[in-house]
C-alpha cells in the first residue's frame, strides 16, 4: 500500500514536470557581435557562440536566441538583411552555424534565430530586382509615385509618415522613379505584406532554418508588418500629430502611428506562422518550434499576440508592459500591480505562458536603469515568477552600460541625432563587449581592437571572478535557474503576490512540494516581514539565496515570524 502511494506521487510529480521544453525556460538573449570574437578581428562570431554554449549550459539557459546573424551591409547591425539564405561573413559560414547547432544539441541548449520579416535591406536581390521592374519582385515592396504639392507643384512623398529614426519613412529611387517605404532606415525598405508571393517567400525562409536544425524564431518588430491600405484615390492617408510632447515633426514620437502600426492583419501573419511552426513539428516529428514576438504596442495588442481564442499566435509574446511599467522609481504596489496585470489577462490554458523581461540590445541596461544595489532583487523577481524568462546577455554578472563618445557612436538611432542628444537615442551603451575574464579585453577577443569599447569594470566584474567568488551575481543567478527546476516553480497557477509596504512577497507551491517564500524589498529601507503572517505554515525557513549585499547567508535558517527585508535586497526562502 505504502509503495503504491509513493508509485502515484511519483508519477503524478512526474506529469507535473512533463512540460514541454520551452514551458517554464530562460530564454538568454546573446547579441552576437559582442558575445566572443573567435579570430581575433574584434567583432564578436558564430565560433565564438559555439565556443561558450558550455558557459550557458552551466548557468542553466534552456535556450539562446541570437540577434540578427545574416548577410547584412550592417546599415542597422545586422537588421537589414541582403540574403536570408547566407551567414553574414564577419559572423562565419553555414558550416560554422551547423557546427554550432551540433554542439548546441551536444550541449544541450536550443538554439533561437531572429526573423527580421518587415524589411530587407536596400542591397538584398530582390530589392534590385524591384527596383529594376523585374516582374517576380515589382510589387515585393511598397512603391508609390508620390504626389504633387498644389501650392509648390513639386513632387512630394505620398505621406507625413515618419521613419521610426526620424525623417520621411519615404524614400525616392532614381531609377524606378518612385517613392518606397521604410519604417527603419533608408537602407531598410519595407516588404509588401498584402503581396502573397512575399508572404510564401518568407515562409520559406522560416523553413529552411527550421530544417536546419533550430528550435524558433525571434520575431523582430511586428506592429511594423503591415500598412493601412491606399485610399480610394490611391492615396495614403496622412497621420495625425501628436496633442503634446513631442514638437520636433522630423522625430518619430511627433505622429500618432494609427496607419503605420498595430495593423489587425499583423495578427493573422503571426497565426500563419505558428501554423507553419506546428505543421514542421508535425510532418517532421521535431521538437516544437516556438515563437517569440517582439511588439511594443497596447496591452491589448500584446494578449492578442499569444492567439484570438480560435487560433494561436506567439508562444512567447513579450511581455513589454512590464518593461514598460517598472522601473527605478517602482513601488512594490506597482510591481505586484504589473505582475497581476499579465497573469489576469493573458489566455489561461496550459499551452499558455506567462513571461518577464526587463533588457534586451534596445534599452539601457538593467543594472543602470535600476542601479546595481538591485541587480540581485531584479534577477530573482525575474527568475522566480511563474512561466518564462528572458535575459539579455551579462544581466547575470549585472554588466552596465558604457559611456560610448559621439565620435565612437555606431548605432545609427543615435548617429541620425546630434551631439548633443546622441546619447539618448544611443543602444551602443548596451552593446559593449562581453566580459569574460581579467585578460586584455575582458577576454572578449585576443585582437587589440573591439568593435565597441569594453568597459573599464572587466577586470572586477566578469564571469571568471564572478565564477570564482562564493558570492556573487552569477552564483545568485546560477541558484536561481537550478531552483526553476523545482516541481514548485513550475506550477504557473495561483500565484498570490502581495505588496507589504516596500516588499514584495510571494510564494511558489505545489502539491507534494516544497513552498518557497520571495521576499523583495524595492525600498531603501530595512523592514521588518512576518512570513507567517502572509503564509501561515510557515515557521522556519531557510536561505536558498539572496543579494550580495544581504543581511542573510545562503543556508541560514530564520525564524520566519521575525525576516528582516534590508533596503533593495531580494531573498529567496524554503520553508523547513
Ligand atoms: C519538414 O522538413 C523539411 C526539410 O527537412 C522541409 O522542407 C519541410 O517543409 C518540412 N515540413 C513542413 C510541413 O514544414
Ligand atoms: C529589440 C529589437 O530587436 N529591436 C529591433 C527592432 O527592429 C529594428 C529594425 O529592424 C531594430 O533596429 C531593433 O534593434
Ligand atoms: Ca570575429
Ligand atoms: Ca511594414
Amino acid at each position: 500500500m505504502k509503495l503504491l502511494i509513493s508509485l502515484v506521487l511519483v508519477i503524478t510529480a512526474t506529469l507535473r514536470v512533463n512540460a514541454d521544453w520551452w514551458q517554464s525556460g530562460n530564454f538568454y538573449q546573446i547579441y552576437p557581435r559582442s558575445f566572443r570574437d573567435s579570430d581575433g578581428d574584434g567583432i564578436g562570431d558564430l565560433n565564438g557562440v559555439t565556443e561558450k554554449l558550455q558557459y550557458l549550459k552551466d548557468v542553466g539557459f534552456t535556450a539562446a536566441w541570437l540577434s540578427p546573424i545574416f548577410k547584412s551591409p550592417m546599415a542597422d547591425f545586422g537588421y537589414d538583411i541582403s540574403d536570408f539564405y547566407k551567414i553574414h561573413p564577419e559572423y562565419g559560414t553555414l558550416e560554422d552555424f551547423e557546427n554550432m547547432i551540433k554542439k548546441a544539441k551536444e550541449v544541450g541548449i536550443k538554439i533561437i534565430l531572429d526573423f527580421v520579416p518587415n524589411h530587407t535591406s536596400d542591397e538584398n536581390e530582390w530589392f534590385k530586382k524591384s527596383v529594376d521592374g523585374d516582374p517576380k519582385y515589382k510589387d515585393y515592396y511598397i512603391w508609390h509615385n508620390g504626389v504633387i504639392d498644389p501650392t509648390t507643384g513639386q513632387r512630394k512623398p505620398p505621406s507625413n509618415w515618419l521613419s521610426a529614426f526620424r525623417y520621411s519613412a519615404w524614400e525616392w529611387n532614381d531609377v524606378r522613379q518612385q517613392y518606397y517605404l521604410h519604417q527603419f532606415a533608408i537602407k531598410q525598405p519595407d516588404l509588401n505584406y498584402r503581396n502573397p508571393a512575399v508572404v510564401e517567400e518568407m515562409k520559406n525562409v522560416m523553413r529552411f532554418w527550421l530544417a536546419k536544425g533550430i528550435s524558433g524564431f525571434r520575431i523582430d518588430a511586428c506592429p511594423f508588418l503591415f500598412e493601412v491600405e491606399l485610399d480610394r484615390n490611391g492615396l495614403y492617408a496622412d497621420e495625425p500629430p501628436v496633442t503634446s510632447g513631442c514638437p520636433d515633426p522630423d522625430d518619430y514620437c511627433h505622429l500618432q502611428h494609427i496607419y503605420t502600426n498595430d495593423r489587425p492583419e499583423t495578427f493573422d501573419m503571426i497565426y500563419q506562422w505558428r501554423e507553419l511552426a506546428e505543421s514542421f513539428k508535425k510532418e517532421n516529428g521535431s521538437d516544437t518550434k516556438i515563437l517569440l514576438t517582439e511588439a511594443y504596442t497596447s496591452f491589448e495588442n500584446m494578449m492578442k499576440f499569444y492567439g484570438d481564442g480560435t487560433r494561436k499566435g506567439s508562444y512567447v509574446p513579450f511581455n513589454f508592459d512590464f518593461m514598460g511599467n517598472v522601473n527605478k522609481d517602482s513601488k512594490a504596489v506597482d510591481v505586484v500591480q504589473n505582475v497581476n496585470k499579465w497573469l489576469n489577462a493573458m489566455p489561461k490554458g496550459k499551452d499558455f505562458y506567462p513571461n518577464w523581461v526587463l533588457g534586451n540590445h534596445d534599452n539601457k541596461r538593467l543594472a543602470s536603469r535600476f542601479g546595481v544595489e538591485r541587480a540581485d532583487l531584479l534577477n530573482i523577481l525575474l527568475q522566480t515568477l511563474p512561466g518564462n524568462a528572458v535575459t539579455y546577455n551579462g544581466e547575470e554578472l549585472a554588466m552596465t552600460d558604457v559611456f560610448i563618445s559621439w565620435d565612437q557612436t555606431v548605432d545609427p538611432q543615435a548617429c541620425n541625432a546630434n551631439p548633443n542628444n546622441f546619447n539618448d537615442y544611443s543602444r551602443d551603451p548596451a552593446r559593449t563587449p562581453f566580459q569574460w575574464d581579467a585578460s586584455p579585453n575582458a577576454g572578449f577577443t585576443e585582437g587589440s581592437e573591439t568593435w565597441l569599447p569594453v568597459a573599464q569594470d572587466y577586470k572586477t566584474k566578469n564571469v571568471l571572478m564572478q565564477e570564482r567568488a562564493p558570492h556573487s551575481h552569477l552564483q545568485i543567478f546560477k541558484k536561481l535557474i537550478r531552483l526553476r527546476k523545482e516541481p514548485s516553480m513550475q506550477d504557473i497557477n495561483n500565484l498570490s503576490i502581495k505588496a507589504v509596504d516596500n516588499v514584495v512577497i510571494y510564494s511558489r507551491y505545489t502539491q507534494n512540494s516544497d513552498r518557497y517564500v520571495i521576499i523583495l524589498n524595492f525600498g531603501k529601507t530595512d523592514q521588518s516581514i512576518d512570513i507567517s503572517a502572509h503564509f501561515p505554515t510557515v515557521r522556519r525557513v531557510e536561505v536558498i539565496t539572496t543579494s550580495i549585499q544581504s543581511n542573510y547567508n545562503d543556508g541560514e535558517v530564520i525564524d520566519a515570524t521575525k525576516f528582516v527585508a534590508k533596503g533593495q535586497v531580494g531573498t529567496v526562502v524554503v520553508q523547513i
